[in-house]
């Protein structure tokens, strides 16, 4: 008992949006606590919809999701989203400093946690570097700052929330090379010990995830780790080696 905090189950999913096309199709997985977990595959294929969902911003229209052995609908969605650390595919900042954004409500945070958090992605560099440091302000959505530079915050928010489970959506798609491969041991440090999901198009950053799957059509076409899953020589292999 107590040992499955973190485990999200998938549970024969389907879901479709307004339109009706069915975008998951039964869809069976069970992720560990702890397990880091990659999802490829091109786009349209259902990653971010499966973030929607595990979010709940949309509930399954058929079959379920367990998160810690429970079904999510029986708890609050306060509770879920307080479990869940997201950055999502287009990160959404709020007009105010960049301290406020990375807090994000979290009123008890301490300036030493917040700049902790934002070192540990690399974004601390950059903040150091305007004329009011973590006081500037990010302007309507973050006008005022690059796509690159509102991930890192949003990632640095999600590392300061200390989730169960921690979601990154292209969290570092704009970001850098150089600064996604300096961040990559902090991002592994954050990983640790929690459940992990990671999506992203540039496959160096998910070559470390347990499990990769790749996503095609709604369904998991292919699973296993990095090693595995180059052998097979198959769709994951010609998404790396394109
Ligand atoms: P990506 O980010 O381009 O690699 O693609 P995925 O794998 O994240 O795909 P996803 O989940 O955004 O989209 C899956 C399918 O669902 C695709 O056919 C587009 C459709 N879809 C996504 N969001 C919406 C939505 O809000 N409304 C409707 N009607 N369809 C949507
Ligand atoms: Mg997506």
């Amino acid at each position: 008992p107590g040992t499955i905090r973190g485990e999200i189950q998938f549970e024969h999913m389907y879901f479709w949006y307004e339109d009706e096309l069915p975008v998951i199709k039964d869809l069976n997985l069970t992720i560990q606590h702890g397990e880091t977990i990659a999802l490829v595959g091109s786009t349209g294929g259902g990653k971010t919809t499966i973030v929607n969902l595990l979010c709940r911003f949309y509930e399954p229209k058929r079959g379920r999701i367990l998160i810690g052995g429970h079904d999510y609908t029986d708890l609050s969605l306060q509770a879920i989203q307080s479990r869940i650390g997201v950055v999502l595919q287009t990160p959404h900042l709020f007009s105010g400093t960049i301290r406020e954004n990375i807090a994000y409500g979290r009123l008890k945070a301490s300036q030493q946690d917040i700049e902790a958090a934002a070192k540990l992605v690399g974004a601390d560099h950059f903040i150091q570097r305007f004329e009011h440091g973590y006081d500037e302000q990010v302007g309507e959505g973050g006008v005022l700052l690059s796509v690159g530079q509102k991930q890192l915050i949003s990632l640095a928010r999600a590392v300061l929330s200390n989730p169960e489970i921690f979601i990154m959506d292209e969290a570092t798609s704009s970001v850098d090379t150089l600064t996604e491969s300096m961040i990559q041991k902090g991002m592994e440090a954050i990983m640790q010990d929690r459940t992990s999901i990671i999506i992203a198009h540039r496959l160096s950053t998910i070559k470390t995830a347990h499990r990769i799957l790749v996503i095609e059509d709604g369904q998991i076409a292919e699973m296993g780790n990095h090693a595995e899953l180059l052998k097979l020589k198959g769709k994951y292999y010609n998404l790396y080696t394109r």
